[in-house]
This record gives C-alpha cells, sequence and structure tokens, in this order.
C-alpha cells in the first residue's frame, strides 16, 4: 500500500463547545480550542478534527447550517477561525472540518425560499413529495423523530429529513445543489485546512421511487443507495483531488464490501471511513464478535482501502464506560482500549477527554440532558403512553450527552472548562479525573496516550503492518500479531476484571509497553494490555 500522511496520523476530535471556553458564555469557543493547542501537540496529535462550527440555529449542536461561509457566534468568528488554522499549522498539525451536506437547517436561506411556494425556482433544493391518502409519502422513519417527513401547511407537500424537523435533507439529484456544495468546499479548502470529516455521506442518495420498507426502525433504506458512488466520484472529480488532504466518510450500514466502493483505492472517492458495526450495533462489550468484525473488516480491506478505528466520538457512550470499566479498574481499562485501538489496523481517533480516561455521566432528569436525540425520543416513547422513569432509565446508558459533557482541565469550580455556567453540566467526577491531575501523575491515562502516540510515529508496522488474530474465540484475550518487513509485533489485551492466563507464543519477545510496571509474562492481571515485539 501506498503511504501517505494521513494513514500514519492519530487523529484527535474537537467537541469544541465542549472543550475551553475563554468568554464566559458557557460555551468552549475557537479561542479556546487556540489556547489548547500547545497541550494537543504535546500530546503528540497530528490532526485535529473539528465539530461543526458554521453559523446555526444549533438544535442539533451545529449538524442544522444555516449558512456554510460564517462560523457560529458561540464559536466565535471568522478571523479567530483563520487563527485556528494558523496556529495549528504552525504548530506542525492539521485542521479538518466537519462537512454536513446531507441536510441544512430549516433556517438556511435555500429552505426558506424552497418552502415558499411549489414554483420557487429553489423548490427542488430540497425533497418535496405530495401526500398519498392524506398521509406522508411512506413509511420511513428518520433518526430523531418517527417520520421522515414533515408536511407543510403553506405549500400543501411533505417534505424530507433523515434527521430532525428542522433537518430537511437537500436534494442530491439536484445539479445546481450539487454544484453549490461543491463551490462552499472549495471556499473552505481554498482557506488552507487539510480536508473533511463528512457527515452521514452515505445518506446523499435516496432509494428511488421512495418505496415504502419492510423494516421501517431500521433505517438502513436512508443509506448506500444507487447514485451515491456517482455523487462522490464527482465531488472528487470537481474537488477533492485538487488538494492533498484527508477525508473520512461517517458511513453508516456499510459492509466491508460496500466499504472498500467508498475507499478503495483508486476509486477516487474517500480515503478512509467510519464504519458503525461496533459504535451502533455492539451495545455493550462483546469480544468475540469484536475480533470477528476487526477481521472480517481487515480481510475487506486488505491492501486496498483504510480503516478508521474508534469506540466513542461525540455521540456515543464514552468507551472506558461503555467497553470498559469506569470503576475500580477505569485507569487500567482506557489505557487497555487504547492500545487496541492504536495498535490494531486503521487511523486511531481520541475524542476529547478520553485521553485521561473520563466517564460517562448520569444525571438525575431529564431536563438536565440536552441532547436532541434523547429529548425527542424520550417525548416519543412517553406519548406512548409508557412510563417516563422507565423510558429515561433506558435511555441513559447510550445518551450522546454521555460524551459531550465540559472537558475536565482542573479541579476548579466547573471542571476549568468556564468561569459561567456550562451548557450542559459537568460531570461530578472532574475533582479526581482531570487533565491537572493527569499531567501531574507519571502513570496517568494521559502520559499512556503520548506513548501509544509516539510510538506509532516511531515504528511503521502499527500503521503498514499485517495483522493475524491468535487469540481465536477467547472471550476475555485479544492478541494478535502486525508485521512488516521481518519486524513482528504482538499485542495482548486481557479485556476482562480477573486474572487470566494466555499462552503467550514466543519466549523470544521485548516488551513496548504496558499498562501494569512489571511483566507477568503468561499471567495476564485485570485489563492488563501489553505490546512485545518479537524476535525470532
Ligand atoms: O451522526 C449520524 C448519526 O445519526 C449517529 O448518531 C449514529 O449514531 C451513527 O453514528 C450513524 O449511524 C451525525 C453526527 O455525528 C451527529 O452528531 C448528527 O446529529 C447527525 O449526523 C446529523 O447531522
Amino acid at each position: 500500500m501506498n503511504k501517505t500522511w494521513w494513514k500514519e496520523a492519530v487523529v484527535y476530535q474537537v467537541y469544541w463547545r465542549s472543550f475551553n471556553d475563554t468568554d464566559g458564555d458557557g460555551y468552549g469557543d475557537l479561542q479556546g480550542v487556540i489556547e489548547k493547542l500547545d497541550y494537543l501537540k504535546e500530546l503528540g496529535v497530528d490532526v485535529i478534527w473539528l465539530n461543526p462550527c458554521y453559523e446555526s440555529p444549533d438544535l442539533d449542536n451545529g449538524y442544522d447550517i444555516s449558512n456554510y461561509y460564517s462560523i457560529m457566534n458561540k464559536a466565535g468568528d471568522m478571523e479567530t477561525w483563520e487563527m485556528l488554522l494558523e496556529e495549528v499549522h504552525a504548530r506542525g498539525m492539521k485542521l479538518i472540518m466537519d462537512l454536513v451536506v446531507n441536510h441544512t437547517s430549516n433556517q438556511h436561506p435555500w429552505f426558506i425560499e424552497s418552502s415558499s411556494s411549489r414554483d420557487h425556482p429553489k423548490r427542488d433544493y430540497y425533497i418535496w413529495k405530495d401526500p398519498v391518502n392524506g398521509q406522508p409519502p411512506n413509511n420511513w422513519r428518520s433518526y430523531f423523530e418517527p417520520s421522515a417527513w414533515t408536511y407543510d401547511e403553506r405549500t400543501g407537500q411533505y417534505y424530507m429529513h433523515s434527521f430532525a424537523v428542522e433537518q430537511p435533507d437537500l436534494n442530491w439529484e439536484n445539479k445546481e445543489v450539487r454544484q453549490e456544495i461543491y463551490k462552499m468546499m472549495r471556499f473552505w479548502l481554498d482557506k488552507g485546512i487539510d480536508g473533511f470529516r463528512l457527515d452521514v455521506i452515505n445518506l446523499l442518495a435516496k432509494q428511488e421511487g421512495f418505496p415504502n420498507t419492510d423494516d421501517p426502525e431500521g433505517l438502513h433504506y436512508l443509506g448506500n443507495n444507487p447514485g451515491i458512488h456517482d455523487y462522490l466520484q464527482e465531488m472528487n472529480r470537481e474537488v477533492l483531488r485538487d488538494y492533498d488532504i484527508m477525508t473520512v466518510g461517517e458511513i453508516p450500514f456499510v459492509t466491508p464490501e460496500d466499504g472498500l466502493l467508498y475507499v478503495g483505492e483508486g476509486r477516487q472517492e474517500l480515503h478512509t471511513l467510519f464504519h458503525f458495526e461496533v459504535a451502533d450495533d455492539m451495545p455493550s462489550w462483546d469480544m468475540v464478535r469484536y475480533k470477528e468484525i476487526q477481521s472480517r473488516w481487515y480481510e475487506g480491506l486488505k491492501n486496498q482501502g483504510t480503516n478508521s478505528q474508534f469506540l466513542n466520538n461525540h455521540d456515543h457512550t464514552r468507551q472506558v464506560t461503555r467497553y470498559g470499566n469506569d470503576g475500580r479498574y477505569r485507569e487500567e481499562s482506557a489505557k487497555l482500549l487504547a492500545t487496541m485501538i492504536h495498535t490494531l489496523p486503521g487511523i486511531p481517533y481520541v475524542y476529547q477527554g478520553e485521553e485521561i480516561g473520563m466517564t460517562g455521566v448520569r444525571f438525575d432528569s431529564i431536563e438536565d440532558y440536552q441532547d436532541i436525540a434523547m429529548r425527542n425520543k424520550y417525548e416519543e416513547e412517553v406519548e406512548k403512553g409508557r412510563d417516563p422513569e422507565v423510558v429515561f432509565e433506558e435511555l441513559l446508558p447510550l445518551s450522546r450527552d454521555n460524551s459531550r459533557t465540559p472537558m475536565h482541565w482542573s479541579d476548579d469550580d466547573q471542571a476549568g472548562f468556564t468561569t459561567g455556567t456550562p451548557w450542559i453540566k459537568v460531570n461530578p467526577n472532574y475533582k479526581e479525573i482531570n487533565v491537572k491531575q493527569a499531567l501531574s501523575d507519571e502513570n496517568s491515562v494521559y502520559y499512556y496516550y503520548k506513548e501509544l502516540i509516539q510510538l506509532r510515529k516511531e515504528h511503521p508496522v502499527m500503521v503498514y503492518g499485517d495483522y493475524q488474530d491468535i487469540s481465536g474465540d477467547d472471550p476475555y484475550v485479544y492478541a494478535y500479531t502486525r508485521s512488516l518487513e521481518g519486524e513482528k509485533w504482538l499485542v495482548v489485551l486481557n479485556h476482562c476484571d480477573d486474572s487470566y492466563r494466555f499462552e503467550i507464543p514466543s519466549e523470544s519477545r521485548t516488551l513496548l509497553l504496558s499498562n501494569y510496571r512489571d511483566d507477568h509474562g503468561d499471567v495476564l492481571r485485570p485489563h492488563e494490555a501489553k505490546i512485545y515485539k518479537l524476535r525470532d
């Protein structure tokens, strides 16, 4: 496989509204990101993925854009954004922007015009359909609502939205829409950004004829439809290929086979992707299943495409809570998960706060939660007559707010995140878990991440090495090798709360990194993670 900078990169995701607030309004801001760039540089990350900071009514935390060419007030202004880009580059890092082009806000001028009358020239910028027997055009649901269709009284038609009512889907069949989007992409690329994370990019093409589905709850009919690759190849031809950038597509419902169509080298579409076989489909840890997913994706993309490795982001509960042990073994477990993500084949992502082992949260009432997905689902279920307490409890473990609480910088008020009132409450455990503490403890999760990231920079085997699982269907231990040009590494992970014996195949080995101080060989301690270099 060709070597490229983005295959070797470690990406750090900055959810800016919860990162660092410098003006006391309770929202993190771009100035706040600038002030923490030295922290990120020190950690060793190469690329920063910045969540959407464009002008927006902010109903879905920036994923409802009303102006692609300007910056949301809460985040700052264009001048500050430009300063951010400059400061990122000055430190030898790169910046990728979140591109949301499946939908806009209903406050975007395009939608305001489109919904103004049936014969407005921009009517066709969105997807409008006549009612069928006084009902929505089909039985599709949306991610955040029971129906993907909302009726517009004024013009007597329904418009489609894959997410909230306030997030109408653009009509990608319309060439003018596509050209507008490409123009906007060039605007940002010409400012010098280093790529895009492309929000639900496989949803752009809709099923022809908008037929009813047998499985409305499944949502898969929303994605990977015929025509999607034409759009992405066109986007590549018209925009992407002219720049030395990184593109990562958010691609729900994708199999490795289909994945290769998006990221196969030579396909001229995207560089890498997020698939959701873990984050969406594996609610809690399942070792055998996880190994199966990894092997299948490895084989599927082998030598032809690059995967991405992550267990959490701003939509998914923090990994040490969801997939590890955030109690007694929080630190060991956070380090184990990190070891895994950074040594499996694919680009590793660090979601802010993960590097200090931040955990999920439990607030007492639905009022404390801000997430539109959770709030809408709560309302939907309660309206069916279900017990609100039961619904609340059901929604807690996977609420997106688990990972959206403010970053813990110190044990000061509001975790040092803001001098005002944060837009969402701080996780009460910030007194114990925070950056200040982590920096003062040489055994902290933070320093472990730093070592892992450094290791990747020094050893191409972590990036380009072949992968082989040697632990089969062992339900606790995950062990695999990575090999490149005569160099062979062995990673051993004991993903459980007990000690466990696992025969490590080679005697002749050097321990490169471990989350325990010493090595007990075949006896693995709770959540022990080890990286060996093997000598033959
Ligand atoms: O997410 C898509 C989405 O619906 C995720 O919540 C889902 O869990 C999964 O990751 C894909 O199946 C993106 C953004 O990340 C999210 O924050 C937005 O709310 C959403 O798109 C709409 O733009």
